[in-house]
């Protein structure tokens, strides 16, 4: 697929890299076009399906990670179009089938549909000039990507409400008090950062990261005695791996782990 909306590279030096995906669209601040979307999901697939790749980092420019959905599109419908096209549906949660950690890096504006790209990202870093929102109350709709469903659940009910109903924005000291993301990093370190993690993340077993994330975002599905209990399924067939083994056995012998990833 030939990228126009987005850039791709790869980076990191180990044996397993980091997939590196830029949102890009910069006259309209990134707004998420149907082309985007769809280009952003070719790439997740693809790095998923690449056994070089260990974990992806999403991001946008300086200005902006993406101002939401784009508004000139969603114009163009009414009820019934919007209903029978299943308007802008298709392509969205691509996302949400990767199979290895997203990272999404986050500065400048976060709103509408990019808020909820974001939300759907495995764990988020902030630039000390992101500011996050749900603004779509000002344009007379509420929001269509999970925004009224996630948010509540990364920050609590009220703080979710209050932006919500106002349409405010979030800063990033404000978001990382909030627990919407995980650190706060001055804009100009952002990138090196979300690369030093992934490089982190890189280089342990492929499948105890896969599981970790699986389980990980399950919490929000199931209940928590049922978690608990796939939890502790899961803890016991890793014993099933050579990765177990390998790394309790290079714990104590002092050494690093040479992971087969199996
Ligand atoms: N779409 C298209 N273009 C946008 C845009 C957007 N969301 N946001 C900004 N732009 C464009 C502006 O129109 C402007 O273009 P030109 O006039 O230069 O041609 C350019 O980007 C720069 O924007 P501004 O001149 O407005 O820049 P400022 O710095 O003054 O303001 C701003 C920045 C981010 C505060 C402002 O642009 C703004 O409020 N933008 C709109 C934010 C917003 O309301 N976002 C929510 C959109 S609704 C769904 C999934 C998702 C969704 C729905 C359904 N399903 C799965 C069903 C999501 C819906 C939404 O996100």
């Amino acid at each position: 697929m030939n990228y126009e909306n987005i850039l791709v590279e790869t980076r990191g030096e180990g044996a397993r890299k980091t997939g590196v995906i830029r949102l890009n669209r910069p006259k309209a601040l990134n707004a998420l076009s149907d082309p985007l979307m769809d280009e952003l999901g070719h790439a997740l697939k693809a790095f998923d399906a690449d056994p070089g790749i260990g974990c992806i980092v999403l991001t946008g420019s300086e200005k902006a990670f993406a101002a939401g959905a784009d508004i000139p599109t969603l114009l163009q419908h009414d009820f019934l179009s919007a209903f029978n096209s299943q308007l802008i549906s298709k392509n969205w949660e691509h996302i949400l089938a990767v199979r290895k950690p997203v990272i999404g890096a986050v500065a400048g504006f976060c709103l509408g549909g990019g808020c909820e790209l974001a939300m759907m990202c495995d764990v988020l870093y902030a630039a000390d000039n992101a500011k996050f929102g749900q603004p779509e109350i000002k344009l007379g709709v509420i929001p269509g990507g999970g925004g009224t469903q996630r948010l509540p659940r990364w920050v609590g009910k009220s703080k979710a409400m209050d932006m919500l109903l106002t349409g405010r924005f979030m800063d990033a000291a404000e978001a990382e008090r909030a627990g919407l993301v995980a650190r706060v990093i001055p804009a100009e370190q952002l990138l090196e950062e979300a690369f030093k993690a992934a490089e982190t993340i890189n280089g342990y077993s492929a499948p105890v990261v896969a599981l970790m994330k699986q389980l990980t975002n399950q919490a929000f599905e199931v209940p928590l005695t049922e978690g608990v209990k796939i939890e502790r399924g899961m803890f016991h067939a890793v014993f099933g791996t050579h990765d177990q083994r390998e790394g309790m056995n290079a714990f104590l012998e002092k050494r690093p782990a040479n992971w087969k990833h199996g």
